[in-house]
């Protein structure tokens, strides 16, 4: 048997198993979506000619009009990042003291709050839909309470009706975190629209990429106003800085990336689409095993294959299912285990947390992602499907 060996990534894989389909190269959850290779560099190059490279260029103008009809939204305002879009949209809303969020998401959903030294108290999700539970956000509220950041899990919205309904009611602001749900629709309505304002992620691992990167959109034009000033420093012309800001601005060469990606949406929906149906029609019939089916009825981008392990009916746990298909090459993500208040600062801030989560220790002990986007194959599928299924079959 061959040793253990590190990844890129440090994750740990360990020896191959004999007599199943094999891998040569190793397929990873969060392979970047990648549009026409020729019309980005064209876009480059045209770049280059013109030497605007940042700061509000042409190419960033284009893509957050275009975004912004995609969403059909008033303002998309384009940034670095996703975590910075959070900062920023935190910060022109004026949040302080305490604002509820999910722990079952990924840790930049506090951090953005935590760096701002406003507390994350985090609320638990619904074991159906892996979102925020309304209930249990309401309980959460205290007179520190300024705001409610929800998470479009899996690209999938919240309880968005409930949410804004509770916010009105308590005099709140609500703010998303979409970094999951470009291209996707709640109601009908593509999500963009919602709350005071939503934050996408355009980083490489997204569905919509632009290397990394991410948007605010909104419907408010004053904050719209207030975020363009604040992703440049504050500047409001030359010389002239009328607040303060940090440098969040999205470069030309993203930009770039995000015009041609722009174009192949529908592409890469099918594929996706196609990947997560072959997924569910393999595993869903396998005991214990079950994909997360998602929004029917509603625009998704399918970006993430998500199983779930229901241990009293699988002979194998989900950490030992993980394990096998690193080592077969196929490399699993435990997203999001195991939960923000698990990780630091916020385990040794709020020890005591996990006594009102139950739901999300639950979710994010049985979840595991497999594999997929553009790079992965019809044929890539159902290899992976019968490696899980082999796996069953041993145990
Ligand atoms: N809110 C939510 C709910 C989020 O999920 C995220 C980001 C954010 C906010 C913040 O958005 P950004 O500030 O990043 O715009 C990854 C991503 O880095 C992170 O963007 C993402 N969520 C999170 C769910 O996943 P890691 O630490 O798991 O990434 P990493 O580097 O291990 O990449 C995952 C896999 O993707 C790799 O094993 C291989 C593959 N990969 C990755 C990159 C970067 C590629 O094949 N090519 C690549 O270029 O966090």
């Amino acid at each position: 048997m061959s040793p253990a060996v590190e990844n890129s990534d440090s994750i740990s894989i360990g020896p191959r198993v004999e007599g199943l389909p094999e891998f040569q190269e190793r397929l990873f959850v969060g392979r970047p979506n990648i549009g026409d290779r020729e019309a980005f560099l064209a876009r480059i190059n045209n770049m280059l000619d013109r030497c605007w490279l940042t700061n509000d260029g042409p190419f960033v103008k284009e893509l957050e009009e275009r975004l912004a009809q995609f969403l059909n939204v008033r303002h998309c305002v384009a940034m670095c990042n996703a975590t910075v879009a959070l900062e920023i949209a935190v910060r022109a809303l004026g949040l302080t003291g305490e604002v509820i969020v999910p722990s079952y998401t990924f840790i930049a959903t506090a951090h953005a709050l935590q760096w701002q030294q406003i507390t994350p108290v985090f609320a638990d999700i619904h074991e159906q839909t892996h979102c925020l539970d309304v209930a249990s956000v309401e309980q959460m509220i205290t007179p520190r309470t300024t705001a409610i950041m929800g998470v479009h899990v899996w690209g999938q919205a919240c309880d968005v009706d409930a949410l804004t309904e509770l916010a009105r009611r308590r005099n709140l602001r609500l703010l998303f975190d979409a970094a999951h749900a470009f291209g996707c629709s709640h109601k009908g309505r593509m999500v963009g629209n919602n709350g005071d304002a939503e934050v996408f992620s355009f980083h490489a691992t997204k569905f919509f990429n632009t290397f990394e990167g991410g948007a605010v959109t909104t419907n408010d034009d004053e904050l719209a106003r207030k975020m363009r000033l604040m992703r440049n420093f504050g500047f409001s012309g030359v010389d002239n800085v009328t607040y303060i800001g940090t440098n969040g601005k999205m470069n030309e060469a993203s930009a770039a990336m995000g015009l041609t990606n722009l174009d192949h949406v529908p592409e890469f929906i099918d594929t996706n689409r196609r990947n997560w149906l072959a997924y569910r029609a393999a595993l869903d019939c396998l005991p214990g095993l079950r994909v997360f089916p998602g929004n029917e009825g509603e625009k998704q981008n399918y970006q993430y294959v998500v199983v779930e392990v229901d241990d009293s009916q699988c002979p194998v746990s989900r950490d030992d299912m993980v394990s096998y298909l690193h080592r077969q090459n196929i490399i699993a993500r435990k997203y999001f285990w195991p939960g923000c208040h698990r990780m630091e600062p916020y385990r040794s801030l709020q020890p005591h947390a996990s006594l009102l989560l139950s739901t999300t220790e639950k979710v994010a002990a049985r979840v595991f992602l497999l594999p997929t986007g553009t790079s992965i194959s019809a044929d890539m599928v159902q290899r992976v499907c019968e490696v899980i299924r082999g796996r069953l079959i041993q145990s």
